[in-house]
């Protein structure tokens, strides 16, 4: 964390200090103290506090004082050692090209570090006041095969969560022992709402969680299937890691510290079934869309948004361009994700409007004041390849539509997995899932045999990825292509 310059003339942002923020910081202008829990969050990063949180906020502003957040993370204590000094206040700072406008939040009441005390987790999940709990845990804190879409049943979490129910570690131990306790004390059942880049996030996690439960307790599973609710959610900002620079900037704007501030573009998506049978806050009046059908939207997005970014941090990690802006700034590279939409496009519902769409991509990926680092989206690629490109790419071809820069995404990620960069340099892989695998040595092998045991990783392309020799012949060509060109001039034969 970023020391402020003069720690003494720099007090800590908080309650106290609200009334003195300089007169353009937009601040709460409700009674937090008559604010009461209605959600419990888990997985408090920065695109909670970016998104879901501000919602909140608006809500709260508007005197649905019954909706307040208690947050929990599942594993680090940084935002709550960050926040809980701060009276649990931080600063949403929304920034395009050189324009720039700074809001503290008070949406969120608590902040819990799950590991440290598991029973107070269990009792804020139980509270009867509670009825909605929203996640954003990443991909992988589903702890399933999401090719296959299972539970991970093997997992040394998932076998630890069923012998210590009353200390859980995953979303599944947490929120079964939630359900069992308010069950058992006629506590309305809670609404869950999946914020994660998955798709059909809530039938999945829903699933899961009850293939967790029948496990130990099959009624309980049985309930959870029948009478938890969890809507489909497609949820878009753009929130890149707070860096070092940003904490001093706002602080600095501030003149209070504030140690933990997100920085977000101004663009936002909050799309959601309306599946909520114990009610929830009017967050439509925030600009969310409460729609019947999510699958459209949340496939836009999926593949035009996350799939081009995971093409584009194959690039940036290729290359050694650091961020989404600096790969996109080359016109060589914006052209290849071009054509990636131009071919995505027929993959996704007549009802929503790609083009559109992808014209505001372009617009935000461009956003220079954003510094999204390729490393960041690069973590956990393997969790998020299959949903985002593999998908689309599926079905494009099985239709036998044009899909050249959509495998050239695949065979990018492919070599994103090797050793080193272009340029020599290590390419540092964070993926527990893919660290765990056997990857092939992709200097020593020919193209062939790289694709070859590729194809292997279950995780990834399912129990029958090399199924069709056709894909896997095409698949081949993009990535011999690759490594004999380059990634310039495997785009080139292809443009
Ligand atoms: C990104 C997403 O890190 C990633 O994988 O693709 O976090 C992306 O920025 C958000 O989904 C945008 O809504």
């Amino acid at each position: 964390m970023t020391a402020p310059k003069n720690p003494q003339t720099r007090p800590r942002l908080s309650m106290a200090g609200l009334a003195a923020l300089p007169e353009d910081i937009i601040r709460p202008a409700y009674d937090r103290a008559a604010v009461t829990p209605g959600i419990v969050h888990l997985g408090i990063g920065a695109f909670h506090r970016a998104h879901q949180a501000v919602f909140i906020d608006d809500c709260l502003g508007r005197g649905e004082t019954g909706w307040g957040i208690i947050a929990a993370s599942l594993r680090s204590r940084d935002t709550r050692d960050a926040i809980a000094p701060q009276d649990q206040l931080y600063t949403y700072c929304e920034r395009n090209g050189e324009s720039e406008s700074l809001r503290v939040i008070g949406s969120i009441l608590e902040t819990i570090v799950a590991p440290e005390d598991p029973a107070r987790l269990i009792a804020a999940l139980s509270d009867p006041r509670v009825r909605i709990v929203t996640l954003t845990v990443t991909e992988k804190g589903y702890l399933a095969n999401l090719a296959e879409r299972r539970l991970l049943s093997d997992h040394p979490d998932i076998r630890h969560d069923l012998e210590h129910p009353d200390r859980p570690k995953t979303i599944h131990g947490y929120l079964t022992a939630a359900i069992r306790a308010r069950r058992a004390a006629g506590a309305v059942p809670l609404t869950l709402l999946s914020c994660d880049n998955l798709p059909s996030n809530g039938p999945v996690l829903k699933a899961l969680l009850a293939e967790f439960a029948a496990k130990s307790d099959a009624d309980l599973a049985d309930y959870i299937r029948e009478t938890i609710a969890a809507p489909c959610v497609m949820v878009d900002r753009i929130v890149p890691a707070t860096t070092d620079e940003d904490r001093a900037a706002i602080t600095g704007a501030l003149q209070a510290e504030d140690a933990w501030p997100v920085v977000a573009e101004p663009y936002f998506r909050w799309v959601i079934e309306d599946e909520f049978p114990h009610g929830r806050p009017a967050i439509e009046l925030s600009g969310a869309e409460i729609v019947t059908d999510v699958e459209p939207y949340e496939h836009m997005k999926l593949r035009m948004l996350n799939g081009a970014h995971t093409a584009i941090a194959a690039i940036g990690q290729i290359t050694g361009l650091a961020t989404v802006a600096d790969v996109f700034a080359e016109p060589r590279f914006r052209r290849f994700i071009d054509r990636y939409w131009q071919e995505v496009d027929p993959a996704l519902s007549p009802q929503v409007d790609g083009p559109t769409y992808v014209a505001g991509l372009r617009q935000r990926f461009a956003n220079p004041s954003l510094k999204h680092k390729a490393v960041q989206i690069a973590s956990d690629a393997s969790q998020k390849v299959p949903q985002r490109i593999l998908a689309p790419l599926r079905e494009l071809f099985a239709a036998g539509k044009p899909s050249d820069a959509v495998f050239l995404a695949l065979a990018l990620w492919i070599r994103s997995c090797a050793a080193h960069s272009e340029a020599g340099e290590a390419i540092t892989i964070h993926d527990p899932a893919f660290n765990a695998w056997e990857a092939p040595d992709q200097t020593a092998l020919p193209a062939e045999a790289v694709v070859a045991q590729f194809l292997t990783f279950e995780r990834v392309f399912g129990p029958e990825g090399a199924a069709d020799p056709a894909f896997t012949a095409a698949l081949t060509a993009a990535y011999r292509s690759l490594s004999e060109d380059g990634v310039a001039g495997a785009i080139d034969r292809i443009l």
